[in-house]
């Protein structure tokens, strides 16, 4: 029995383009942080509120996300930002309970929605839970839909105001979790983004040694290599780089440097 011929080692010329995209892709793959609850769960709060869903939990009863404020605070006010850009998904939400913990363990209910729709970032005003007083002491904060039906629980972000300080959102960036994953979850940046830029390097600096035992002329080009300088241009890639990766962060690469993964002179 003979492979398939489409499974047999083959050699097949690879264009500048196709080879420059094979690379980011790899370098972009290797980036990326694990999905997990956790990393799916950061998107509604991580500051980006576009109308479309932050996170996005799996088709189950009782579905849940939550977020810890790091230590016991004094609450003032909550806001839910939902999703807008699905219909048949825009009143999943109304029923949400939200609820509050020390611990993360032991959960109290301090506010039932009650069916009643909220919005977002346009059309009908998101919802605003407001806590009077001294506010709402807690750690953890869980929203969670108490339908015993399985039922999507996607939202665009949540913001959390301390009872003193009606202008920081003590929520953004902080470690969130949710109940389950969905096809639908994709992993956003928790805490300052990390770029593995020596690695990187040094893995490009393989391929192009071992491109060199094969024949190429890699280094035809090269120019010496400003590690500071492409350092700083990654580091200041946009926000959303994770969303259109390729065109936030190679686009801040200048063409000098793509002697460092591409041997481009002599393949063609
Ligand atoms: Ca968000």
């Amino acid at each position: 029995m003979t492979a398939p011929v489409a499974c047999q080692p083959r050699e097949e010329a690879v264009a500048a383009n196709a080879l420059r995209e094979l690379i980011e892709d790899d370098w972009l793959q290797g980036a990326k942080p694990g999905l997990t609850t956790q990393s799916d769960a950061a998107g509604a709060c991580n500051g980006v509120k576009n109308g479309t869903y932050g996170f996005h939990v799996g088709h189950q009863a009782h579905p849940w996300w939550q977020v810890d404020l790091g230590e016991m605070r004094q609450v003032g006010r909550i806001r839910v930002y939902n999703r807008l850009d699905y219909p048949p998904g825009l009143h999943n939400a109304d029923t949400l309970q939200i609820l509050c913990s020390e611990d993360g363990q032991d959960w109290r209910l301090c506010h039932d929605n009650q069916g009643r729709y909220f919005g977002g970032i346009h059309g009908a005003p998101s919802l605003e839970v407001v806590f009077d007083g001294d506010g709402l002491p807690t750690r953890f904060i869980r929203i969670v839909i108490p339908s015993d039906a399985p039922v999507f629980l996607h939202l665009d972000e949540v913001e959390v105001y301390a009872a003193d300080d009606d202008e920081t959102n003590i929520a953004l960036h902080q470690p969130a979790d949710q109940s389950s994953l969905s096809p639908w979850s994709t992993p956003k940046v928790i805490g300052p983004r990390e770029y593995a830029i020596e690695s990187w390097i040094t893995r490009g600096y393989r391929l192009a040694a071992h491109l060199a035992l094969e024949g190429v002329d890699v280094y035809a080009d090269r120019q010496d290599p400003d590690y500071a300088h492409l350092h700083a241009l990654v580091e200041v890639a946009a926000a959303r780089a994770w969303e259109h990766p390729r065109r936030d962060l190679f686009s801040l690469i200048p063409v000098s440097y793509t002697h460092l993964t591409l041997p481009t002179k002599r393949i063609v």
